[in-house]
């Protein structure tokens, strides 16, 4: 698997940095094969964010998901869902590693700026959900 699927946040998205965040992507050599900017609904975020349902900052994580509009993006490159973890940062900015997007942009632990795959499995399932076939041009 040598896609992934990264989402910019609302965070991201009403400060005006997507820009600078897709010049990061691009700069290590990560191709952006398909974007889309758009306003998840309760339902879809809920159901993006499923294995996360119990736990205490559930309710707050979708409210914020569904704030304002996201840009969803499937990203290419060699390892690219390893790759994308490592330049994404720790969840918790205050963890993240210099140089990372979320040590640069992160406002806090839920406003983190990006979302990234975890797994190849994960990568397939959440660039279907928001993506056909047709719409990534590799
Ligand atoms: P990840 O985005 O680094 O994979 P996850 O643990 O999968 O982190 O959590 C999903 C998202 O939920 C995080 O990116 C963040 O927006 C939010 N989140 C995670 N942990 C917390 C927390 O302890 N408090 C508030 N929000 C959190
Ligand atoms: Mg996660």
């Amino acid at each position: 698997m040598n896609k992934t699927l990264s989402i910019i946040k609302p965070d991201a998205t009403s400060r005006n940095i997507t820009g600078a965040i897709n010049s990061i992507i691009e700069k290590e050599g990560i191709k952006i094969i398909a974007q889309k900017r758009i306003k998840l609904s309760k339902e879809q975020a809920s159901e993006f964010y499923k294995i996360h349902e119990d736990k205490p900052f559930f309710n707050d994580l979708i409210e914020y998901m569904t704030s304002g509009a996201v840009i969803v993006q499937v990203l290419q490159g060699d390892d690219v869902i390893n790759k994308y973890r490592e330049i994404m940062g720790a969840t918790n900015p205050e963890k993240a590693k210099e140089g990372t997007i979320r040590k640069k942009f992160a406002l806090s632990i839920q406003e983190n700026a990006v979302h990234g795959s975890d797994s190849s499995e994960n990568a397939g399932n959440e660039i279907n959900f928001f993506f056909k076939e047709n719409e990534i041009i590799t």
